[in-house]
């Protein structure tokens, strides 16, 4: 893209109602607006943001052997009837009447959607184990939306949903998205801590939270300091295989991590004094293990084994895939501005002529841009180089690649790395291979 003609409106002032970094940054760096509160609109850089994070959740929900589907965002208010959730649910969920008065809703969640869609087509156990899940807005009507697109109103999730025939079937789902969890959250750049938490208004009695440490979280967490280092994903895990599965889980679950609703003091005192660690997290995900609570509230049955009708075990797996967005640059940036991790990063590199105008310069920049004009950010403003450097930085960019008129005349460019600061004085080819091998 072209700076000079792109939608990138980035702001040199702090807007003075952001209350941390991130929302600041996403502002700063033109990647969001808000329309309403708690309800924003995503500009092009912040869309291809959101974008490669939702396929990379993709790419490893499919992996595990989970199916892709799409659900309406309007769902009728009678199916929340039949599970009686819709009383329970509060004011949080947004109520609507369409001209025939007939109630609606927008849905914050989608257990008995999918539990009725599945429950209508399932015959036998034969068909189960099931997972299925799609990437889909939602509403709910936080009572205090902040901290941006972190705690909004309309929001951007991942939802998936186990139907297994027993309770053993259906733990091995649990921590297949677990693993698949761990594995999205490794390729996006950040570490999210697997804990025990509650299980709130979605029930069930199993239920992890994954939540990166940052000062500015939501939740208070108590954790085992061995889990700052622990590589969950060392050993290599068979999905088919339940001993495997089981063998990762435990792994998983040796070190005593919790959010505060679920800390258990007599346990967090077998934790060595030294490796207690007491912090605050953003939860980016959240996973359920909830059993027959719908499908027997919604009298769902298959077959079992002998021909008697059995209610499948169900699980429930959210992603927050908008709130990534800010919670990966609340533990990515600095003074300067967002420091993308390179698989979520809107562009590889920007490309910064710092003499637009200048034969040189301008010849090499073009041929550079047009090799991967997708990836590439060209910043062909004829703006001074300070201003270029400065939105550099606030963008975050993994790499910046600095075309002067002396380098130039050479065919060499300097390539700096936002993340660490480096800088190499390379040909034109060698920056593109480093920064496209990135
Ligand atoms: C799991 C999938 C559920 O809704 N039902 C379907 C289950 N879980 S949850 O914990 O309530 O939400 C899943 C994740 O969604 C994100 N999230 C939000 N993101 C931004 N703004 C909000 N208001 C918001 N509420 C929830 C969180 O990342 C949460 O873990």
């Amino acid at each position: 893209m072209r700076l000079s003609r792109s939608f990138l409106p980035t702001l040199k002032e702090t807007p003075s109602d952001a209350q941390i970094a991130s929302h600041r940054l996403m502002l700063r760096a033109g990647l969001v607006r808000q329309t309403a509160s708690g309800i924003y609109t995503w500009l092009p850089a912040g869309l291809k943001v959101l974008r490669n994070i939702a396929n990379i959740v993709r790419e490893e929900q499919d992996r595990v052997g989970a199916q892709e589907v799409l659900m309406a965002t309007i769902q009728s208010a009678e199916l929340w009837k039949r599970s009686g959730r819709y009383d329970a649910y509060g004011p949080e969920m947004l109520r609507i009447k369409d001209r025939h008065e007939r109630e609606l809703l927008y849905g914050p969640t989608n257990e008995e959607v999918i539990t009725d869609v599945v429950g209508q087509e399932l015959k036998s156990y034969k068909e189960l184990p099931q997972i299925l899940y799609q990437i889909q807005w939602k509403f709910r009507d936080e009572i205090r939306p902040r901290f941006g697109v972190m705690r909004g109103r309309e929001f951007y999730m991942k939802d998936g949903y186990g139907f297994d025939i027993d309770y053993k079937s259906a733990v091995d789902t649990y921590r297949k998205m677990m693993l698949s969890y761990l594995r999205t959250f490794q390729r996006l750049g950040v570490r999210a801590v697997p804990m025990v938490a509650d299980t709130g208004p979605i029930g069930g009695d199993l239920s992890h939270e994954f939540l990166i440490l940052a000062p500015t979280g939501e939740s208070g967490v108590f954790y085992d300091g061995a889990l700052d280092t622990l590589d969950w994903l060392a050993d290599p895990v068979d999905v088919d295989k339940s001993e495997d599965l089981e063998k990762f889980f435990k792994n998983v679950s040796s070190y005593y991590a919790a959010t505060d609703e679920k800390h258990d003091e007599k346990a967090w005192e077998s934790v060595p004094a030294e490796r207690r660690r007491e912090g605050r997290g953003i939860e980016v995900a959240h996973i359920f293990y909830f059993g027959t609570k719908y499908t027997k509230s919604m009298d769902i049955t298959v077959a079992g084994p002998d021909g008697t009708p059995v209610h499948p075990e169900m699980g429930s797996y959210g992603i927050g895939v908008s709130r990534l967005v800010g919670a990966i640059i609340e533990a990515s940036h600095d003074d300067a501005g967002i420091i993308w991790p390179d698989n979520v990063a809107p562009f590889k590199a920007a490309i910064l002529n710092l003499k637009v105008g200048d034969e040189t310069c301008d010849t090499l920049c073009e041929a550079l841009y047009n090799k991967a004009p997708e990836q590439f950010l060209y910043d062909d403003r004829s703006d001074r180089a300070g201003a270029k450097f400065a939105d550099a930085d606030l963008m975050g960019h993994p790499w910046q690649i600095i075309v002067g008129p002396r380098g130039a005349k050479e065919g060499k460019v300097e390539l700096k790395r936002r993340a660490t600061g480096e800088r190499f004085e390379l040909t034109v080819d060698e920056a593109l291979a480093k920064v496209l091998s990135a």
